[in-house]
């Protein structure tokens, strides 16, 4: 089989961690595709990762026939909050058709009207919030994940975080991040030596994050079930109720509200994040948005935009597309070959061998063009879009494990962006230069805006 690079100076036992940083191991990979190419490998104590961000394999290894999802090492160690929820489970488990059967209707592109309502009334409440900030920089991560967690809270399971009414974040979201950096550092050698103590706290967050969640699944059960609300948790229940065939039992539900909480949330957190980021960045792509907005949903300050009124927004959905090319928020995913199996290039793959799609680097791959790197919206003009390998952009993963829930982060994302838009004008700190944390997912840190109101109401 072909040799694949790797990086030049690889320390015994412990492998290729000379300049690594245990806290970003995504931007480092970013560092060594562009150095070493789209196909190349890092082994952390005896760990092997076949890192690859070329269209045409990562074409291959979306054969369904061939591959399925692999659970990378971090991904498997969250399986500590996620157990067989969806994102987590293993392909062949039974829970994960049985979820996937039984939750897929209520990610339809027609399901998104029933949360229309909820996003508006979420997108409102950050507007509140933020005109109540009264000049002073708001801190756009913190804020987009009180609203995406608003969000998927109240549509998913008809439970409120409160978050705008609180001073600190919900100590779910704090439990959550721990979490998620946890798995995402223990594949890291430098992380490994901390024994006792990491447990510990590790227990404590999965304990937190079941008990939050069996407090909602609680108050649901509590409540009079005569008119219960039309939404996530209800399906799993009614189907319990009903014997259907794809009902799931206790533990699961837990697994897969945690799991929708978490991947209904951080991402697109981080997505809506970097958005106003590049827009605060470039001014002509924001004046085009404003413009668009108002065109499409009108002058009126306290608009509360319809369903069809989102997905008018094509240069607002540009925008989303462009900002996921440049940092898909979830970074990676891994792909195992079902039986030995030889990639066109020539690499040979024993059945149960895996690779790392690095989607990052895959998005600033030469078949973007020799800007890769600059910030174009209209890159995603359909005449643009057609020269290019279907393959090359995957923020939303592959095949059947693909995200289920990308119509409802493009319509709550378009939707904020658009109300944000509408409502605000945008100014970042000119000293600002981009900080990207890592914790399984990708966010932006320290990036605060500066919002003032575009249309006065009084
Ligand atoms: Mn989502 C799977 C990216 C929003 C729920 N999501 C995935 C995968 C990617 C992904 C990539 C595939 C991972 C893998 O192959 O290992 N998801 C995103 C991004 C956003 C996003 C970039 C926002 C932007 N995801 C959402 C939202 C929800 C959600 C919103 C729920 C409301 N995602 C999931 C679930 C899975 C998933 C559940 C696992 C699906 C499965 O394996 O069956």
């Amino acid at each position: 089989t072909l040799a694949i690079p790797h990086p030049r100076r690889r320390v015994p036992i412990l492998g290729d961690v000379l300049g690594v940083d245990p806290g970003t191991p995504v931007q480092d990979s970013m560092r060594l595709a562009t150095e070493l190419g789209p196909i190349f490998e890092r082994k952390v104590l005896g760990k092997r990762f076949v890192i690859v961000s070329d269209p045409d394999i990562v074409a291959e290894l979306g054969d369904e026939a061939r591959f399925r999802k692999h659970l990378s090492p971090a991904v498997a160690a969250l399986r500590a909050i996620g157990g067989d929820g969806l994102f987590t489970a293993y392909s062949d488990e039974p829970n994960w058709r049985r979820g996937h059967n039984l939750l897929a209707p209520a990610f339809t592109q027609s399901a998104m009207r029933r949360y229309h309502e909820s996003m508006v009334d979420v997108a409102a409440e950050l507007g509140a919030h933020w005109d109540r900030s009264a000049g002073s920089p708001v801190d756009v991560s913190a804020d987009m994940t009180k609203l995406t967690l608003e969000t998927i809270g109240r549509t998913g399971f008809s439970y409120s975080f409160d978050s705008f009414d609180r001073d600190q974040p919900h100590p779910f979201v704090a439990s959550m991040v721990r979490a998620l950096t946890d798995a995402q550092q223990r594949v890291s050698p430098l992380t490994l030596l901390t024994g006792r103590r990491r447990r510990r706290s590790r227990e404590a967050d999965a304990a937190h994050l079941a008990e939050v969640v069996d407090a909602v699944i609680r108050s649901r059960r509590d409540a009079d079930g005569g008119d219960a609300p039309d939404d996530l948790l209800e399906l799993m229940l009614r189907a319990q109720r009903e014997q259907d065939p794809n009902r799931v039992d206790d533990l699961n539900v837990r697994h897969q509200v945690i799991t929708f909480l978490v991947a209904g949330h951080e991402t697109t957190s981080g997505a809506l994040s970097f958005a106003l980021y590049h827009l605060s960045r470039h001014p002509e792509v924001l004046a085009r948005a404003q413009e668009e907005v108002d065109r499409v949903w009108g002058p009126d300050a306290d608009v509360r935009p319809t369903y069809e009124q989102i997905a008018k927004l094509r240069y607002v959905r540009r925008v989303l597309d462009e900002s996921l090319r440049l940092w898909p928020t979830a970074p990676a995913y891994a792909r195992e070959a079902v039986e030995d199996t030889t990639l066109r290039c020539g690499h040979r793959m024993a059945a149960g061998d895996w690779m790392l799609v690095l989607i990052p680097a895959l998005h600033r791959h030469p078949v973007w063009g020799d800007d890769a790197d600059r910030f174009d919206p209209d890159r995603f003009l359909p005449e643009r879009m057609r020269g290019r390998p279907a393959h090359a952009y995957k923020p939303f993963g592959t095949g059947e494990r693909a995200c289920i829930g990308r119509q409802f982060a493009v319509h709550e994302a378009v939707l904020v962006l658009g109300t944000v838009l509408h409502r605000y004008d945008l100014r970042g700190e000119p000293g600002y230069r981009l900080r990207v944390q890592e914790r399984l997912t990708m966010m932006p840190t320290g990036f605060s805006l500066s919002v003032t109101r575009r249309h006065r109401t009084d």
